[in-house]
């Protein structure tokens, strides 16, 4: 298999100009030089060097100070007391965009164990679903090969029922929950022997990432386009399956709103939205003993979920076991069974792009058409969820039977697929973007935070509880340029820059100080930048 170490396809990174408002411009001389800055196994030369010119210590990268969050680990600063928060906002430091490049490029390549990139060096050390997708996007401008052979390797672990699954294990420990908690391989007959996946799903973002990476090749050379075209022929019918399984087996009634079965497969795993359904979940007393592995990682226990939470979370894996990882049995047990209006508004687009792709390239048009009624199903489904008070979009908890008013970023999924009416998404837009969410006045970036600073249950340093995540930042920006809204697209690229310009290429950000979260150099982040940084 192609690693980054050794592109097998020349580099995408072209010389481009970058200069949005409120960023520095890149000069077509220093993009060149992430083409050739190799080799390909050295850290990236530009952010190397400006930690040492800053006075950083040779040895660890580190520098002194309270400023400092580029982490060697991956690992997370411990806290940091309230009153030097306004000191760090004050010296945040920005990288250039062309540093910025050269950075993430580092980040993806150094997380490349050769089989996979796994989402981050050491909370992460897998890959998983959502984030290869991500993860291939920004591998696109590094070598379209390279980027094909991500998605390959993921769709080479999808269930033989369709379902692509949340975790795919490489041969590294280092994360609980390990392939020994799910026990799929030995419960489920749809699993794969190998390699070894959890149980459940993530959201269905693949095929924008196909069709993204498509685009990155077709800029490129003839043999980046061939790879490009290539990857749509090899994948398509994969994702046709598997929009299929999440059509049947999370949605067998056909309302258009797709459910999970566990926060995990929201990719928003600790977001308000679930607590309500959470609560419901008791942990039996017949749940196994565990060891959290992420707490020994992120110090601050206040970024991650809580112990109770997890109980939940294993408690759930255990009801899943128990059914056999069967997905209907699962749907007519599991305790905790939500439509989630996110990851429904990511189906319905994600299908419209796989249609096209279909079209495109002679797909059954019975499978495109399928896909064509899914997506007007569900778009429709999205808007039709919106609360009359606030507009806003809102899951429902099929084991209560009971809309979930909470207000968070998932609120805005129908600025993901669309389908309201002009005034409608006129006025949801100005709301992201507004005083409330984005244009907060207290926050750092113009960045919208998983929780508004003004609800209640925000939470500004707590994982999806108010932190501003760069990867659904860069999912917002994509959805707006493709539903015609270029001004905001550009303005969230550009504030999401700003925002990472500290170069630690973090997880997920505290919104008020810029304080980098979580695991730092994590992929899926630099994958987005990446992509900002070089393609328009
Ligand atoms: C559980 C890998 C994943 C992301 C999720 C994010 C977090 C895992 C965890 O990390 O979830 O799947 O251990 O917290 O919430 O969106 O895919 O980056």
């Amino acid at each position: 298999m192609a690693s980054l170490a050794t592109p097998a396809a020349p580099c995408l990174l072209r010389p481009t100009r970058c200069g949005p408002a409120g960023m520095p411009t890149t000069s077509d001389v220093a993009l060149e030089t992430v083409m050739t800055a190799g080799p390909w196994d050295q850290p990236a030369l530009l952010p190397v060097r400006s930690r040492r010119e800053r006075g950083a210590d040779p040895a660890t990268g580190r520098v002194s100070g309270a400023t400092d969050t580029i982490d060697a680990l991956g690992v997370a600063d411990a806290a940091i007391p309230p009153a030097a928060r306004i000191v760090r906002r004050a010296a945040r430091r920005s990288y250039d965009v062309a540093d910025l490049a050269m950075g993430a490029a580092d980040v993806l390549r150094s997380n490349d164990i050769g089989t996979m990139v796994t989402a981050a060096p050491a909370l992460y050390p897998h890959m998983w679903s959502w984030d290869a997708a991500f993860i291939s996007i920004g591998l696109a401008h590094l070598g379209v090969e390279r980027a094909g052979q991500e998605i390959r390797t993921l769709l080479a672990a999808q269930w033989a029922d369709g379902m692509i699954p949340h975790i795919v294990y490489g041969d590294r420990g280092g994360y609980f929950p390990g392939p020994g908690r799910w026990g799929t391989a030995e419960l489920s007959a749809s699993a794969p022997q190998a390699p070894l996946t959890s149980g459940i799903c993530q959201p269905p973002v693949h095929a924008i990432a196909v069709g993204r990476i498509l685009d990155v090749a077709r800029r490129g050379t003839d043999a980046d386009r061939a790879a490009g075209e290539q990857l749509v022929r090899d994948s398509w019918a994969a994702l046709y399956r598997w929009h299929a399984w999440l059509a049947q087996y999370r949605d067998p009634d056909g309302t258009g709103l797709i459910a999970v079965v566990h926060g995990w497969e929201s990719g928003m795993d600790n977001s308000p939205r679930w607590d309500g359904p959470y609560s419901a979940v008791i942990p039996g007393p017949d749940l196994p003993s565990y060891v959290r592995l992420d707490r020994e990682l992120v110090r601050d226990g206040a970024e991650r979920p809580t112990d109770l939470e997890y109980d939940r979370y294993l408690w759930l894996i255990e009801e899943m076991r128990r059914a056999s990882y069967d997905p209907v049995k699962v749907y007519e047990t599991c305790s905790f069974l939500v439509a989630d209006v996110f990851v429904s508004a990511i189906f319905a687009v994600a299908s419209d792009v796989l249609a096209d792709l279909g079209d495109e390239f002679g797909a059954p048009a019975e499978h495109v058409a399928d896909l064509r009624r899914w997506a007007a199903r569900s778009r429709a489904a999205v808007a039709a969820s919106r609360s009359p008070e606030t507009g806003l979009a809102r899951d429902y908890d099929r084991r209560a039977g009971a809309w979930i008013d909470v207000e968070t970023l998932a609120g805005f999924a129908p600025l993901i697929c669309g389908g309201l009416d002009a005034d409608a998404e006129r006025a949801l837009i100005e709301t992201l973007h507004g005083p409330h969410w984005a244009g907060h006045p207290d926050l750092v970036a113009k960045v919208p935070p998983t929780v508004s600073p003004d609800s209640v249950g925000f939470k500004s340093r707590e994982y999806w509880r108010g932190p501003q995540w760069p990867v659904v930042s860069w999912l917002f920006g994509w959805a707006h340029a493709r539903h015609g809204h270029t001004a905001q697209a550009e303005a969230l690229r550009a504030e999401t820059l700003s925002l990472v310009g500290d170069g630690a290429f973090s997880e997920y950000y505290e919104p008020v100080t810029g304080e980098a979260l979580g695991s730092r150099r994590q992929s899926w982040t630099a994958a987005v930048i990446l992509d900002w940084c070089t393609a328009r």
